[in-house]
């Protein structure tokens, strides 16, 4: 391909054509990208037409451009934020110095692993749902699916992209390795553990984009905060993005359990005999997925959560909102602690526990949007109610790692998880159950008998919209 049909092939907003040296770099990843896009990516349908939310531009006209697209001919672009002119870094050592364009010698290594550990995720989530389209409930879930697998590709261009303009030869290798691991992989797996689970049917994959793809809200919005510009303003837009990976997992959820509720409502006491999820069953699911999402934020005391902070490269939450002297030397924050058989608060420096603080921010997050399913419930006149489980239950990463507790926040014995880890966590005969309503819909306007329609379509596209051409 020459680099003239490439520049046009890559929206950007990054001066590709000016950078010869970028664009040849690219230009000898991109082969290999497509290449484990075709591999990796969504098994079938690389030759339909995908009704497909493109961004050709970071403006309010550009960023959401909807077309007919061959998935592999998708056009991953890059881009970054629009610069703040006058950018000063929000917090840390360099507080209040001008933000960096270039990255700092000493903190090469640091930023580098960061941005690689962000980048890993984003294929990963292509591989753990490329069965997916097989089984889609309809032809609306089927294009969101599409949506989120394009969109998590780009977000592994944008990291590509740092990796390519500011790491030189390390970079490269990185953008390579990245697209040699693979999820749930002996030998070569993805990094973090939660993209090494397998997300086998739809009820996972809305779980997924609900818990999962949130943690990418909070980790990108972090990262936003960097003093290293060319980050914060590709997290930036990866935020944009992000907002309907997260739609796309409420709604889904949201809909399993209106359909449920209906069923009950017209008197079924078993809605599993109609085809439908019942609720202790989405319950299981919501308790490992939200555990397994957990456990991304780190352990709750962690130096390297300290010297990301300290060191101006990773903030919070909202850092700019946040009513301190954003340095946090002396302050202290509480972070769990398990006394005897009970989970305790303890203070802790504030920046060793930044992890802890970041994964609060998030479990507030899910709350309100667990809290919308419940009204959904509610509304039905259903006496059930959906909760997040104990922030220390079912997890492998940090203090909790070393215990069992139970969904209520008690420490338990092997004997009583052994007993109880049924009605915690989905059973094999839960997943199979699952797994036996996972027969594809794909008539226009058609819908599993397990899932209710959404309220609207896709960008004022009517419900029945044929937004995947199969013919
Ligand atoms: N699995 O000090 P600690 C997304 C390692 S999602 C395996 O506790 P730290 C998306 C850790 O690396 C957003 N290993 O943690 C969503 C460290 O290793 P070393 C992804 C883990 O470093 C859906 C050791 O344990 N973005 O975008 O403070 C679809 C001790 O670590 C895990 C990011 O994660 C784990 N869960 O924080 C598509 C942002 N947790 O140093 C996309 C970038 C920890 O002993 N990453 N370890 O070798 C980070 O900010 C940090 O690396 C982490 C960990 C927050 C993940
Ligand atoms: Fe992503
Ligand atoms: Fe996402």
């Amino acid at each position: 391909m020459s680099s003239i049909d490439y520049i046009e092939r890559i929206p950007n907003n990054v001066n590709l054509k000016d950078n010869r040296r970028l664009l040849r770099a690219l230009e000898e990843w991109q082969p290999g990208f497509l290449e484990w896009w075709q591999q990796m990516g969504p098994e079938g349908f690389q030759t339909k037409d995908v009704y497909l939310r493109t961004a050709i531009s970071v403006d309010a006209q550009g960023w959401a451009h909807f077309d007919w697209v061959r998935m592999p001919e998708y056009r991953w672009g890059i881009f970054l934020a629009d610069p703040e002119p006058g950018r000063v870094v929000p917090f840390g050592d360099h507080k209040g110095q001008p933000a960096w364009q270039d990255v700092p010698g000493e903190y090469r290594g640091t930023l580098r692993r960061l941005i690689v550990t962000q980048g890993d995720t984003e294929p990963a989530s292509v591989e753990q749902q490329r069965h997916l389209g097989r089984t889609c409930p309809s032809l609306y879930d089927l294009r969101n699916l599409f949506q989120v697998n394009v969109e998590e590709g780009r977000h592994l261009w944008a990291m590509v992209y740092l990796l390519q303009a500011y790491f030189g030869r390390d970079g490269r290798e990185e953008a390579e390795a990245l697209l040699q691991r693979r999820s749930g992989d002996r030998d070569k797996p993805r990094i973090l553990g939660a993209f090494n689970e397998r997300t086998p049917d739809w009820l996972s994959f809305f779980m997924f984009s609900f818990f999962t793809d949130r943690d990418g809200k909070y980790q990108l919005a972090s990262l936003a905060e960097s003093a290293f510009d060319p980050l914060s303003r590709t997290c930036r837009f990866m935020l944009t993005e992000e907002a309907h990976h997260m739609f796309v997992g409420e709604a889904g959820v949201q809909r399993i359990v209106q359909r449920s509720c209906e069923l009950m409502r017209q008197g079924s006491a078993d809605v599993r005999k109609q085809g439908a999820i019942d609720l202790e069953t989405i319950q299981r699911y919501l308790n490992f997925h939200f555990s397994v999402s957990l456990d991304l934020f780190g352990s709750e005391v962690s130096t390297n959560a300290a010297t990301f902070f300290t060191t101006s490269v990773k903030g919070r939450f909202e850092e700019t909102k946040q009513p301190d002297d954003h340095q946090l030397k002396e302050a202290t924050y509480p972070v769990p602690a398990v006394a005897g058989d009970r989970v305790v608060m303890r203070d802790e420096p504030a920046l060793t526990a930044l992890n802890e603080r970041l994964r609060e921010d998030y479990i507030a997050d899910c709350q309100r949007g667990v809290d919308r399913w419940n009204r959904v419930i509610r509304e039905h006149g259903i006496d059930v109610v959906l909760e997040l489980p104990h922030r220390g239950f079912h997890r492998a990463i940090g203090l909790f790692g070393d215990y069992r507790v139970s969904p209520d926040g008690r420490i338990v014995t092997d004997a009583e998880w052994d007993a109880k880890k049924h009605e915690w966590l989905p059973t094999e005969a839960d997943a199979e159950y699952v797994r036996s309503l996972m027969t594809p819909v794909v008539e226009r306007g058609r819908f599993a008998s397990w899932i209710a329609p959404p309220s609207r379509g896709i960008n004022g596209q009517p419900v029945d919209f044929e937004y995947v051409r199969l013919v």
